[in-house]
């Protein structure tokens, strides 16, 4: 049993993240990283722009990180016994690229209500400052939801370029891990990325979110996946874990989902964005 220690719970509390988290070795991000590397070489679509959303569902690996035990013991410690998946990402940011992503709250545009997820960012290579790993406003996620203006800029990782103003990006804190390693974060806690100026390519796989079985999507629709103890609320559809690597169904499941997910990003939005 891994729960968070009290210290880390301090940290989250006030901090609105927690971090860095060991949770898998070095060897099994540096087998995640082949079977992703092994999708985008058999399937060169399948993991661009809206297809880096829920990878967990075709990929065994990522399903198996999905369903860790040590990440939902740190995850029961912030939302209790009862854990949903609701879905993943994948941030890629290619060397040489410029992908960047700008500074938001996660609840502004996830639709996850009340309050009671956390999101996993798990680094499947090493995420520095020299890479572009997460910055995150400590404290923030003490105050209400701010005004977020749509920038649909150029390399935003982020679907509409969801931008909170005048962040003091100086007073940010890097988030470093090691392949292996995550950080949980608050769905109110303002954070966003810069560029990698590596030679390699920074890969995070991203849990967004775990969700306690008492919150409801109300922007659209999600599908679940029971990760621990009982949902007596049945919100949510059930989807199934992957079969196999690729498999021909899971493609189309996965393909439906993000579809969803599209109108759920997009909602109130007449422009689309680059993802
Ligand atoms: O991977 C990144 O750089 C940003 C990820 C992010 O915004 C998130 O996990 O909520």
């Amino acid at each position: 049993m891994t729960y968070l220690s009290p210290n880390q719970l301090k940290q989250y509390k006030d901090e609105g993240f927690v971090s860095p988290i060991n949770v898998i070795s070095k060897e099994e991000a540096k087998k995640i990283r082949n079977e992703i590397e092994l999708i985008e070489k058999k399937i060169p679509e399948e993991l661009v722009k809206s297809g880096r959303y829920n990878a967990h569902l075709i990929s065994p690996l990522l399903d198996e990180v999905t369903h860790n035990s040590k990440i939902l013991d740190s995850v029961q410690s912030l939302i209790g016994e009862d854990i949903l998946v609701c879905g993943t990402t994948l941030f890629i940011k290619n060397a040489n690229e410029k992908g960047f992503v700008s500074y938001h709250q996660d609840a502004k545009y996830i639709g996850l209500e009340p309050y009671n997820w956390v999101t996993a960012w798990v680094a499947i290579t090493d995420s520095n400052e020299h890479n572009g790993c997460m910055r995150m406003w400590s404290g923030s996620h003490k105050d209400d939801l701010k005004d977020h203006n749509q920038k649909f800029n150029e390399g935003n990782l982020l679907t509409r370029g969801q931008t909170v103003m005048n962040v003091p990006t100086h007073e940010t804190t890097p988030l470093i891990l090691k392949a292996g390693q995550m950080s949980l974060h608050h769905p109110t806690v303002v954070h966003g990325s810069d560029l990698n100026k590596s030679n390699d390519r920074r890969i995070g796989f991203v849990i967004q979110s775990y969700i306690g079985t008492n919150v409801k999507q109300v922007l659209g629709k999600n599908s679940v996946q029971l990760a621990r103890g009982n949902d007596n609320y049945n919100f949510h559809k059930i989807i199934e874990r992957p079969k196999s690597l690729m498999d021909k169904n899971d493609l189309k499941i996965k393909k439906q989902e993000n579809d969803n997910l599209q109108e759920i990003f997009y909602k109130g939005s007449s422009k689309k964005g680059a993802y």
